[in-house]
């Protein structure tokens, strides 16, 4: 039997190149290879206030997005979470197997949390849910970019612990991480990392965005205070840009190096956009086919919580067994 892979994007904002080169573009390379479930992760959205008109045309926009990047349908599930019960109540019960502490310490919860007037309980939650939405599905891998890394490792930590108090009942799974490409940063500050919800301009490349916009935005890219790229000395802005480079062309470290070094930085923002805009043409005309048939992606999304949802409640029974809950 394929090992069982599962990941998921919130609909909260426009996806950028961070998401595809941290998680979609490897969900793509992966699918053939294990068996794999793609969520939309629209109760993860709600942590944060979404419009609700917004959130219901995102979810439709990211599915279509998972299939112009190249996910097969035939082959992968591809799910909203909320059409599976399964996720809520499963987190349920495993937060009253968490430890608060344990949350109170996730980065993306303070980070986030301070940019709220008001934090909510389910901001606090998130990992819980995440945790949910992959020990469901007794999956083994979970592919994800690094600012991800610490919410697989607390739900490491929570499968662990179930199994000790209630006996072996979830598979404790594995993280994978793209080798170039894992933590893509902001290009108006590349000290944060590129982020849906940051809002600034200049801040990301949307996938959907037109040749212009991603000019516009990558000649706006923070560099440094060198003339010209030198591996040894470069700033984390001009990293960034060759990391995106490297990522869409697939280049090796050599080279890189034998490429770039000793480019001036507006050649390097022309070779980095126009390497963007190459990439991303044929993956926005996908997406415009698809979206010409809503149809298909309705019955795309309806048919992936079907073939999913009898292994989510088969997990959510024997949870219950196990903690003696009414069967
Ligand atoms: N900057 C990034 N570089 C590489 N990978 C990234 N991912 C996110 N940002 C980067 C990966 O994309 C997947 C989907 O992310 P998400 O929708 O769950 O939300 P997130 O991780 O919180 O990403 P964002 O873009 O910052 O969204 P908002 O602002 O809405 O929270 C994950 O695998 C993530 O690691």
């Amino acid at each position: 039997m394929k090992t069982r892979v599962f990941s998921g994007m919130q609909p909260s904002g426009n996806l950028h190149i961070g998401n595809y080169l941290g998680a979609l573009r490897n969900w793509v390379r992966i699918q053939h290879d294990y068996e794999c479930i793609f969520c939309i992760v629209d109760l993860h959205a709600i942590t944060l206030y979404q419009d609700p008109a917004e959130l219901r045309a995102k979810i439709e926009e990211i599915a279509a997005l998972y299939l112009a990047a190249g996910i097969d349908p035939k082959a992968c599930a591809i799910m909203v979470q909320s059409a599976v019960p399964a996720h809520a109540e499963l987190a349920w019960m495993l937060t009253c197997v968490t430890p608060v502490g344990w949350l109170e310490r996730m980065t993306q919860y303070k980070a986030k949390g301070a940019k709220q007037e008001s934090v909510s309980d389910g901001l606090l939650q998130y990992p819980v849910l995440m945790a949910a939405d992959i020990l469901l599905y007794q999956a083994g891998i979970v592919p994800v970019g690094e600012d991800q890394a610490q919410h697989l490792e607390l739900t490491r930590d929570i499968a662990q612990r179930f199994n000790s108090l209630y006996g072996d009942t979830f598979v404790v799974p594995g993280t994978s991480l793209p080798a170039v490409g894992a933590r893509v940063m902001g290009l108006d500050d590349p000290t944060q990392k590129m982020s849906k919800s940051a809002g600034a301009a200049g801040h990301a490349v949307a996938l959907l965005d037109s040749p212009d916009k991603i000019r516009k935005t990558i000649i706006r890219a923070t560099t440094d205070s060198n003339p010209a790229v030198d591996f040894e000395t470069a700033g984390a802005g001009v990293l960034n840009l060759l990391t995106i480079y490297q990522a869409f062309a697939g280049t090796s470290d050599e080279e890189m190096k034998a490429r770039f070094t000793g480019m001036r930085y507006g050649e390097l923002k022309k070779q980095v956009t126009d390497m963007v805009v190459a990439s991303l043409g044929p993956f926005q005309q996908r997406y415009r086919e698809i979206t010409g048939d809503p149809g298909y992606l309705r019955e795309v999304l309806t048919e992936g919580a079907g073939r999913v949802a009898p292994i989510a409640n088969d997990t959510v029974g024997l949870v219950k067994e196990r903690m003696g809950l009414f069967r």
